[in-house]
């Protein structure tokens, strides 16, 4: 299609599906036509897409935080830039699409590495396709009142999908032992770059399975027709926060189900359809299972074999040929479990599965040293590693960690099936999309090509130490801030001059990944500057972006006390001159993008050992931040990448950790350090109010009390921490500092997801 033709059919689409001349058209109409018309000018490239490949992947997740489309779908088209010049000849900036919601249907970290895999998929020319379920509401939007976490409704459809089409004909039926639902699915295009590949995401939407009961409406049973409905669309109907208190519950249980099940009758269906046996299916299909959430695909896949006339070894090895593994994290999510109980009484089949897999697994392991299902309760990440070919770790730590601790026994017994494979984030969003003034100055230095090459980003490294080179990413990094500043002033009514450092931490609020201590950082930085112990400090303005589990009392705290310490701090004219806090509201995807190009400290802090990779850490570094950070997840591997001289490192390694736990007395700590005392005081000292909760004694309380007793070392890293912090304040600004970022960037090329995807594809999914 070329322009005329493009915007003639803009203009049809407009007239036809809302009824309105361009002219009048809204920004939500405009938004549909752009869409549906990019959507119809794919169309063939998805078509022939779906059938061009032998064997296909399919990516498994309860999550996809996919974020917005529009733009990434236009940039990777190479349209763009038509549709901003057209846009523009009519007075309108292409900007006007941020009012469209992103797609939060993920939590975080998880969600969007399976939006960035299935990008770069299509973007390396992978026959990659995602499943996972089409939530009514992603992840809550937030709130704050009086510096509290409040949550709202996701309602990310107001105007429309666009993007997907319903594909009625293709519903399954998903059955339980006491209703059944349809599935029926919704597909997404994932467009590469260049646009010649698309793949798929099918996302299932629950929904009643026979159409309304005629009878009942017949006889005036209104509520049991409205039941019926909302019974099969709850199942969809929300996307849990990862929050653990809240596992186990019971539709949760029914989420996993119905959007495995889902899949592989579709896979199968698929499959046979080609006139080919089930039997055959490992030549054709490769599953990755994202974390334990879709592990009911394995017993799922070998009932479908059975009920084909496979036995079950038959069914069992099949599914080992089929399925792949990988898990995300060491905290308690990463052990899975479900109560046998629940399972027979909702999954009957299933559990009969599973109790076969375990008597097999008890046949090969009669000591009971591997197992499935212990004490009448099933481990799913124990089924997926026993049923399937290859388990992943997600950054070299991490894996290793698995090795020797999380999977200790298995690894003993399958040291072939472990391997690493880091994450990566895609390039083409984390750096060409949302920093286009990065994006140029790279262009005009090594020239294109960068941008499905990621490694070629090291040609930087001898515009490190340029004069001119340094003074122009100054220059961009100035303009990032000053677009953010803009932003934030207009959302969250809090003034960051540009000249200040951007010290950013943005990641879901965790107690292992710290917010607390960087909010103690800020409160020892205050208290000197009042005494006057900091003279030279740099001013800086510390942001946060992260939400709450709603369910999660101490996260909420931490977020009520950071908020606490941005009022104080922001209206103390003795110090607001050299600091600024806010706590910015409902960090996102679209809000990441513009946050993670404006940053001039990335703060990457939790405990070693809990944070499996992070990905937020490469977007920071492939936009020239540098890292404050601990040896934890893929933080090890950036200083490999860039030099640890380029990374401002501190804290307790994994070893250090596991002998300081020891005997760790964060008591002795509080009372041998007068100025840490008395930051930790002002959590009961009056110094702030959490308005009666009672909220900051408990965050006290889990420094010293209870079962907790500073479970993640704030106290034991809080002057390593500080001690960095303050040499990065000094180094801040010279020459030497803008070299570190310079080589920040030039050394991010390990963190493209395309070098992710292809290592699945050479060592796990074989195509
Ligand atoms: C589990 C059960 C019930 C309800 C929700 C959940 C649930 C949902 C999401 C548990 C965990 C999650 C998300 C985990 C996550 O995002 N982990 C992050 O994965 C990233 C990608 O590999 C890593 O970079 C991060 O280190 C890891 O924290």
């Amino acid at each position: 299609m070329d322009k005329t033709q493009w915007i003639s059919t803009v203009e049809s689409l407009l007239r036809a599906n809302d009824g309105v001349r361009l002219e009048d058209a809204s920004v939500p109409s405009v938004y549909r036509a752009v869409s549906r018309a990019t959507m119809a000018d794919i169309l063939d490239t998805w078509e022939s897409c779906k059938r061009g490949s032998k064997k296909r992947v399919g990516y498994l997740s309860a999550e996809f935080l996919v974020g917005r489309a529009v733009y990434s779908n236009l940039y990777n088209l190479g349209r763009l830039e038509t549709v901003r010049e057209w846009m523009a000849e009519r007075g309108v900036d292409i900007s006007v699409f941020e009012e469209i919601e992103d797609a939060s249907l993920g939590n975080g970290g998880l969600g969007r590495l399976a939006a960035c895999y299935l990008e770069s998929g299509a973007t390396v020319g992978l026959p990659l396709d995602g499943y996972g379920i089409r939530y009514r509401y992603g992840l809550f939007k937030q709130e704050f009142v009086n510096g509290f976490q409040k949550e709202e409704a996701d309602d990310w459809q107001r105007c429309g999908d666009p993007w997907s089409y319903r594909r009625e004909d293709e519903s399954v039926l998903v059955e339980f032992a006491d209703y059944a639902v349809r599935a029926v699915p919704y597909d997404m295009p994932v467009i590469g770059y260049g646009g010649k590949t698309v793949n798929t995401l099918r996302l299932w939407q629950s929904e009643e399975a026979e159409g309304f009961d005629f009878a009942a409406f017949d006889n005036m049973q209104t509520d049991k027709i409205a039941k019926n409905r909302i019974r099969a669309e709850s199942i969809s109907y929300a996307l849990y926060p990862n929050d653990s208190t809240e596992r186990g519950r019971l539709l949760r249980l029914r989420q996993e189900y119905f959007f495995t099940s889902a899949s592989i009758q579709d896979i199968v269906r698929k499959h046979k359809a080609k006139g080919l046996s089930i039997d055959t299916l490992n030549e054709y299909v490769t599953l990755q299972l994202n974390d334990t959430h879709p592990v009911f695909a394995v017993p799922e896949l070998i009932r479908l074999a059975m009920r084909d006339g496979l036995d079950f070894e038959a069914a069992f090895l099949l599914a080992r040929s089929v399925f792949n593994f990988t898990n995300h994290t060491i905290l308690g999510e990463a052990l899975e479990c479900w109560d046998m109980k629940r399972v027979r009484k909702l999954l009957p089949a299933i559990s009969d599965i599973l109790r076969l897999m375990q008597r097999r697994i008890a046949r090969e392991f009669p000591d009971g040293s591997l197992y499935l299902i212990r004490n009448n309760t099933v481990h799913m990440a124990n089924v997926a590693i026993y049923a399937g070919s290859h388990v992943n770790g997600v950054a070299a730590l991490h894996t290793e960690i698995l090795k020797a601790s999380t999977f200790r026994d298995w690894y003993a017994v399958y040291p072939e099936r472990f391997i690493n494979v880091t994450n990566g984030v895609t390039p083409r969003r984390w750096l060409a999309l949302c920093n286009p003034e990065l994006s140029a100055f790279i262009t005009e230095k090594i020239g294109d090509g960068w941008q499905t090459d990621l490694e070629r980003l090291r040609d930087l490294s001898k515009y490190a130490c340029d004069p001119t080179a340094r003074s122009e990413f100054a220059k961009i990094k100035y303009i990032r801030k000053s677009l953010l500043s803009e932003h934030i002033l207009k959302k969250e009514g809090v003034l960051l001059p540009p000249e200040f450092i951007f010290d950013v931490q943005a990641k879901r609020l965790h107690e292992y990944k710290r917010q607390l201590l960087n909010a103690f950082s800020i409160l020892y930085y205050y208290f000197r500057i009042k005494e006057g112990k900091e003279p030279s400090f740099k001013p800086t303005a510390f942001i946060f972006g992260a939400k709450a589990a709603p369910a999660y009392y101490l996260a909420k705290a931490i977020i009520k006390f950071i908020q606490s310490i941005a009022d104080k701090v922001n209206n103390d004219p003795e110090v607001n001159d050299k600091l600024r806090v806010v706590f910015v509201t409902d960090y996102n995807v679209s809000y990441a993008e513009k946050i993670m190009t404006a940053a001039d400290i990335s703060e990457q802090i939790s405990m070693a050992g809990m944070e499996a990779s992070g990905t937020g850490n490469m977007k920071f570094m492939l936009n020239g931040t540098v890292t404050l950070g601990t040896m934890d997840g893929a933080n090890v591997e950036i200083s490999e990448e860039a030099g640890i001289e380029n990374e401002y490192i501190f804290g307790a390694t994994v070893d250090e950790v596991g002998r300081v736990k020891e005997n760790y007395d964060p008591h002795a700590i509080y009372e041998s350090d007068p100025e840490l005392r008395r930051i930790v005081d002002t959590l009961d000292d009056g110094t702030f109010d959490d308005m009666g909760t009672g909220m900051f004694k408990e965050l006290k309380n889990s420094l010293f009390g209870g079962w907790s007793k500073d479970h993640y070392l704030v106290l034991h890293d809080f002057r390593d921490y500080v001690r960095v912090k303050s040499q990065l304040n000094r180094d801040y600004g010279s020459d030497e500092f803008l070299t570190k970022c310079i080589l920040n960037t030039a050394s991010a090329g390990k963190f493209s997801s395309d070098r992710s995807v292809l290592e699945y594809a050479k060592h796990i999914w074989k195509v």
